[in-house]
């Protein structure tokens, strides 16, 4: 069905599954609400239109183009397997902070659609978090699968991951895949729930390196899909999730974006929010895997 690979690895038609769509159900709060509670997640068709996808692609590209990163015409997204972004900007998460506050980014990540689909989604007026996760996948960058919880609810535990596919995601490209069922294992959730959010220490983040042993042996699959531009998947912090392998054979980057929202009247984590969010460790967009050059693997959360 999906040509798909984990850590290098072919996965078998039998763990893999494709998200139940749910873009008929885009304006029915107790639809949507439904389809989280069953799934933990809420898999939704062109939510951003075109041409917003392909101006937030084009800002995001021209900038890694002009740190010789992205080859002509940048938005095709071609890694040149060159990076100039260290010896450029000596400030690498100022640099990121740039780009990931770029108008045309914005303009999809905390538009009127997409705030529209959260508002449907809580039944209530919501908030985007100002720290958002861009996220440029060459070929040897992947996410270990793993839950959200850990990260993003000092504030409120209800909170939604939003990522958006800037751009077509084959499944060769290294798109997200969703655990089926994982907001059902309790035996997992249960210590992440009891995290001291209080206390300094980095929290304690359950990966599972292998994602297909790890299905197989919860009898569950790995859910995924050809995304096409301005797709979303909204996900609970309770729900598993990684990505694939880039296998491109013209090192077509992937490119997408994640961003956590919430009820606008809870308390809010202000880590992630104003001028300058501290993220998650403190050291601002300098923690995030997108502000290594993109020369540079990634292999976390
Ligand atoms: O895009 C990826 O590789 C991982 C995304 C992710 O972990 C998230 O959206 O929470
Ligand atoms: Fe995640």
């Amino acid at each position: 069905m999906f040509d798909c690979r984990v850590h290098g690895k072919p996965v078998p038609p039998d763990v893999l599954g494709e998200f139940r769509d749910s873009t008929a159900l885009m304006s029915d709060s107790s639809a949507l609400q439904s389809r989280m509670a069953e799934d933990g997640y809420v898999f939704l068709r062109g939510v951003i239109g075109p041409s917003p996808i392909a101006m937030a692609r084009h800002e995001v590209f021209c900038r890694l183009a002009d740190v010789g990163e992205i080859s002509e015409p940048p938005r095709d997204g071609i890694f040149t397997g060159r990076s100039e972004r260290a010896e450029q900007d000596a400030d690498l998460g100022k640099f990121w902070q740039s780009i990931s506050e770029g108008p045309a980014l914005r303009r999809v990540t905390h538009g009127q659609e997409m705030k529209y689909v959260l508002d449907t989604l809580f039944g209530e007026p919501s908030r985007g978090y100002d720290f958002i996760f861009l996220r440029p996948g060459v070929p040897g960058r992947f996410t270990f699968l793993h839950y959200d919880l850990p990260f993003f609810s000092r504030g409120t535990k209800n909170v939604v991951t939003a990522w958006t596919a800037i751009g077509d995601i084959p499944t060769t490209e290294g798109p997200l895949f969703v655990l089926e069922n994982s907001h059902r294992f309790d035996d997992l959730i249960k210590p992440i729930q009891q995290i001291d959010y209080n206390s300094k220490e980095s929290p304690q983040v359950q990966m599972m390196d292998d994602a297909v042993e790890f299905a197989r042996s919860r009898s569950s699959k790995l859910l995924t899909t050809n995304f096409e531009p301005g797709d979303v998947i909204l996900f609970g912090m309770t729900t598993m999730h990684g990505s694939f392998d880039n296998c491109s054979p013209t090192n077509r980057t992937r490119l997408s974006v994640d961003v956590r929202w919430q009820p606008a009247s809870e308390p809010v984590d202000d880590r992630y929010f104003g001028a300058n969010p501290a993220g998650t460790t403190g050291a601002g967009y300098g923690e995030l895997n997108g502000a290594k050059p993109l020369t540079e693997p990634w292999h976390t959360r």
